[in-house]
């Protein structure tokens, strides 16, 4: 009898595997990637990067455990391009993951790449073009992982994905000249044309009354933050980034650029109207805001198509009124408790610079992050022992080796008065600390002086943290997270303002070398990609062969400015050369590039410094 019973349950569990195999399938997309025209906000009609002829881009859409599968090809023609999985542990398959650089080699116009993992985690993702400037033309849409087993299956009868983004009417490859540049030495990021909702505007999200549909919602922008709130619905927040929180009421969420929130939200019963659904973008993080610039947008819940379709009717006179749900007192659904005190504490500061060619830059520490000679992986790869030195990945990459299932803590301060939000790859992390919270206070340090960590008085950690990818570093202030290194790889760490990233606000994890040689493969297609691309594979940072601790021709951050200047100093040089010396020159071809970056409001106007307040100016 006993026997008989062992037989069974021998039979049911390979029955189960059998039935958890073909639950498992593999979903496959091509995607020739080429240039398209749209005009998505009916005022300008530009180019931006299509696959297979369409723009907006397919949404992925796979069940936990698939294996996806993407052959891309790229056809631009005149661009490089590959595709990051945003949120994607990519345990074991690191060199997926997508960065250029940092993964693998970025693929040039004429080539292909095949991307192929498992997806071992559910929830709301996206992918994203992650070579220098690329996805802000339109390269990135959502990525949805569906779990029939998530907690909250049983609440909610629809479910819709939202993406929300900045857009420009200009190419980047026409913004970026005019970015980096010693004439615009604030570092003034462009500043939009018009904000999207799913890629368009006016749109209607048809409900039923009484129904309760989960809301899926994505910053897929560039640069600018967005508050949301749905007239008289209130609504529960159910995950953050992949990770299914507790659910918690909330009116007004903050969702920042690469941030994901969904939210439970049940219909009226009546029909007679429709409400609007709101959208303001956080004006703090524009420089300058022309008149015709749209900050807030309507979209619907459209309960009855012939019934109106009435304006927001917004009762805040600022943004800075509205007050979002604080993410960092979410709880995740799963109670993860707070980790342990760290093996390794990393303590970054971020700061916003001029460099000796006058132009704008960020940096981490010291460090404004610089693409090496030789993806970081590659190294990793071909460095054979060295591969636990972090030197062998070079002096600008800020490369910081984790040891395999560390508990690792970041504490970035912010000496800056914009917010960051920041991105870790391959991790979701427990957010332990952030001041100032949301609320009113989020933005009132930007009038005093920055106010950094620290470590013997802070407010008490959270027993069960908030996890996510992405998390807003408020303006002077700081965030501390942590997470366990268990998973080898090469992460990049970055801001994912795509205008501060290239500015070099990145640092790169180089976590358990050893075990990703032992773990990881690298496909020959991906050296394949690397020879048409004509960057080397092999190497330290430098390209080096032979010795890897010599990193003589690396790439080298811009020089520091001189000693007696002052980044204050020589803005007001830089300023009063390019009036005196450049005149209308400089001022027609700026004005007529379009782009409207002037000087962050509350600081000197170029016109009103002098010369000799520049040349005066010394650190003391
Ligand atoms: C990609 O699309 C372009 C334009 O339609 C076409 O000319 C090209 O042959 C396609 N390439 C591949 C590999 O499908
Ligand atoms: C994807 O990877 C799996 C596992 O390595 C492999 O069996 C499969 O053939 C790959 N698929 C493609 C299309 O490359
Ligand atoms: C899949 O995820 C679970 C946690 O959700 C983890 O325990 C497991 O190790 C993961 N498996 C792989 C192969 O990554
Ligand atoms: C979960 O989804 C799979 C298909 O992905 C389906 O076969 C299965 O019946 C679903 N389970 C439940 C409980 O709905
Ligand atoms: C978003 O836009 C796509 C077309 O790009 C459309 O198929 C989809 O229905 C839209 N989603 C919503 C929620 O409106
Ligand atoms: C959340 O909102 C629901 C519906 O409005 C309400 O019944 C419930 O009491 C609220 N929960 C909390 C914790 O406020
Ligand atoms: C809608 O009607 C149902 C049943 O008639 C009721 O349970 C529910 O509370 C009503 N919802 C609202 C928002 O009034
Ligand atoms: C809404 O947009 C209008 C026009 O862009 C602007 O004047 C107003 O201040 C905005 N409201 C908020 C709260 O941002
Ligand atoms: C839809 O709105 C129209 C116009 O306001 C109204 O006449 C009609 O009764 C409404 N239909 C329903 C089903 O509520
Ligand atoms: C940053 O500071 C460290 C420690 O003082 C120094 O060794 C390193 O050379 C500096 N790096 C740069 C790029 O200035
Ligand atoms: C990666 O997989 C390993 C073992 O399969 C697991 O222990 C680890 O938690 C996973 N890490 C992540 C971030 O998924
Ligand atoms: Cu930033």
């Amino acid at each position: 009898m006993a026997n008989r019973v062992g037989d069974l349950l021998a039979r049911v569990a390979a029955l189960f595997f059998l039935f958890q195999c073909i639950q498992a399938k593999t979903v496959t997309h091509d995607f020739n990637v080429t240039w398209v025209m749209a005009n998505p906000d009916g005022m300008y009609e530009r180019k931006v990067v299509g696959i297979n002829g369409q723009w907006p881009l397919p949404k992925i859409e796979v069940d936990k455990g698939d294996r996806l599968v993407v052959n891309m090809y790229n056809g631009l023609g005149d661009k490089s391009a590959t595709i990051h999985w945003h949120g994607m542990f990519q345990n074991t398959t690191n060199d997926m993951d997508g960065p250029a650089m940092v993964t693998q080699c970025p693929i040039p116009p004429g080539s292909s790449f095949t991307y192929n993992f498992t997806i071992n985690q559910s929830g709301t993702y996206w992918y994203h073009c992650h070579t220098d400037y690329c996805y802000p033309d339109g390269y990135r849409q959502a990525l949805i992982v569906h779990d029939n087993e998530t907690y909250f299956n049983d609440q909610y009868d629809e479910e819709f994905t939202v993406t929300l983004t900045d857009w420009y009417h200009e190419l980047v490859e026409d913004i970026a000249p005019h970015f980096i540049t010693y004439k615009n030495p604030t570092g003034a990021e462009p500043v939009p044309n018009s904000f999207l909702f799913n890629d368009t505007l006016n749109s209607n999200l048809p409900v039923k009354p009484g129904k309760t549909y989960l809301i899926r919602l994505i910053n897929i922008g560039a640069f600018v933050a967005q508050y949301f709130y749905i007239e008289d619905h209130d609504f529960k927040i159910v995950e953050i980034d992949g990770v299914y929180t507790e659910p918690t009421n909330a009116s007004t969420l903050y969702i920042a650029t690469a941030q994901r929130y969904a939210v439970l939200v049940t219909m009226k019963n009546s029909t007679d109207k429709n409400y609007p659904i709101v959208t303001v973008a956080d004006s703090q993080l524009l420089d300058t805001i022309s008149p015709d610039l749209q900050l807030n947008q309507t979209n619907w819940l459209e309960y009855n198509a012939s019934a109106p379709h009435p304006q927001a009717d917004i009762t805040v006179a600022s943004c800075t009124d509205l007050d979002p749900y604080d993410d960092a007192k979410l709880v995740p659904y799963d109670r993860m408790p707070l980790l342990p005190d760290p093996d390794l504490s990393i303590d970054v500061t971020v700061y916003m610079e001029n460099l000796d060619d006058g132009a704008g830059y960020a940096l981490l520490n010291n460090i404004s992050y610089t693409m090496p000679k030789v993806p970081l992986l590659y190294t990793a790869f071909s460095a054979g022992d060295l591969a636990t030195n972090a030197e062998v990945y070079g002096d600008y990459t800020h490369a910081t080796v984790l040891e395999h299932n560390q508990v690792v803590e970041i504490v970035l301060n912010n000496a800056d008065t914009g917010s960051h939000p920041f991105h870790l790859h391959g991790h979701q992390f427990q957010v332990i600390n952030r001041s100032p919270g949301y609320g009113e206070h989020f933005y009132d340090y930007a009038d005093g002086d920055p106010v950094p960590y620290d470590s013997s008085d802070h407010a008490p950690f959270p027993d069960f943290p908030a996890r996510r990818d992405t998390l807003v570093l408020p303006p002077q202030g700081y965030f501390v997270i942590r997470f366990v290194a268990d998973n080898p790889g090469v992460w990049l760490f970055h801001c994912h303002i795509d205008w501060h990233l290239s500015q070099g606000l990145a640092m790169a994890f180089i976590e358990a070398p050893q075990q990703i040689q032992e773990r990881t493969t690298i496909p020959q297609q991906a050296y394949d990609v690397c020879e048409a691309a004509g960057v080397p594979y092999k190497g330290n940072a430098a390209g080096n062969t032979e010795n890897f601790l010599d990193l003589t021709g690396q790439n080298k951050q811009v020089a520091w400015l001189p000693s007696g200047f002052t980044t204050k100093g020589i803005v007001a040089m830089v300023f009063s050369c390019v009036s005196a010396f450049l005149g209308m020159a400089f001022i027609s071809v700026y004005g007529a590039s379009g782009i409207q970056s002037t000087k962050k409001q509350g600081e000197e106007t170029p016109e009103t410094t002098e010369a000799n307040e520049a040349s005066g100016e010394s650190t003391s």
